[in-house]
């Protein structure tokens, strides 16, 4: 009797088969790497998701994870807590956000609200996709790698698909060099983590920032032990003025489809 979903979980193609009158899954998330879209489609169910109204959200908890992994605000809250301050001053932060250029990989809905941000932080913004983006004018390349190489702080925003996985490889982290800085936002699956931890480790880049990793909510120990590694719950999107608006549209999806045979947000 089943004809609808709101979702925020794996929906793969049991899932699907086990609702033979579903018409619309409606997930929450502009991501949905966890719905198989491609079985829902080829059983001409539409799928929607939560786009743009996230954007501002996402894009300002990167520049904050940014300046937490470059200035060490986790920290230097952590030694201020501990009650070293009146022992020592903090030590000096090896990082600089100054005179750094920023590459993006991924300038869609939420890439070009980072970009606008970084403009506003005074620094060059670069990008790479898979074709140049409409509307903008920063400097574009057309492969990872020539990315990596032009810029010395890399962010990650782009989904998490077939086209995507380990993407942010070996070759990548040591091309982005000994005072890289790798930021990530959009799924854990676009970096080979094994990689990223012995980059780390080895100080083949300096530090990273992760808002997302491949095995959500299970962090390794190896990535735990690392002190240039600093890692956020996928709190991305995470207020709840932003999470409601988010589940509203899910909601509102929902409605259209039942009310007008039309959703307002369908994926590609
Ligand atoms: P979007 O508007 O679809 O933008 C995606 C960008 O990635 C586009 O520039 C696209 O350009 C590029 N891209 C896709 N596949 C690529 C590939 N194989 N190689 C190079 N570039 C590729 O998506 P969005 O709304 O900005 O969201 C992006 C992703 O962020 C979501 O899918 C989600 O996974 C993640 N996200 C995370 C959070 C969080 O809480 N951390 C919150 C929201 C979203 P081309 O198609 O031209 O290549
Ligand atoms: C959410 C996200 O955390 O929209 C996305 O793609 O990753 C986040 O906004 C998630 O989808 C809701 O659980």
């Amino acid at each position: 009797s089943i004809r609808g979903v709101a979702c925020r979980t794996r929906i793969d193609s049991r899932f699907i088969d086990a609702l033979p009158n579903l018409e619309i899954i409606a997930s929450y998330g502009v991501g949905y790497d966890a719905v198989d879209a491609a079985y829902a489609r080829s059983k001409k169910i539409i799928v929607t998701n939560t786009p743009d109204v996230l954007n501002d959200e996402v894009a300002d908890l990167t520049l904050g994870l940014l300046l937490s992994v470059v200035r060490e605000i986790p920290k230097a809250h952590a030694f201020v807590r501990k009650r070293r301050w009146q022992v020592s001053e903090y030590p000096l932060s090896r990082l600089t956000l100054r005179n750094r250029r920023v590459g993006l990989y991924g300038m869609g809905r939420i890439g070009r609200c980072i970009a606008r941000r970084i403009e506003a932080f005074g620094l060059p913004v670069a990008y790479h996709s898979r074709r140049p983006a409409d509307g903008v004018t920063y400097d574009y390349f057309p492969s990872l790698l020539e990315l990596a190489q032009a810029v010395d702080v890399l962010i990650a925003i782009v989904p998490g698909d077939a086209s995507t996985a380990k993407t942010v490889n070996a070759d990548v982290l040591s091309t982005l060099g000994p005072e890289g800085v790798f930021i990530n936002v959009g799924r854990g699956t676009v970096v080979d983590e094994a990689a990223l931890i012995a980059a780390l480790r080895a100080g083949t880049i300096a530090a990273a920032g992760l808002d997302v990793i491949a095995d959500e909510p299970n962090v390794s120990e190896d990535m735990l032990a690392l002190e240039n590694l600093t890692i956020l719950p996928h709190i991305g999107s995470a207020s709840v003025a932003t999470r409601t608006a988010m589940a509203d549209l899910v909601a509102r999806n929902l409605i259209a489809w039942f009310q007008s045979g039309a959703a307002i947000t369908p994926v590609p």
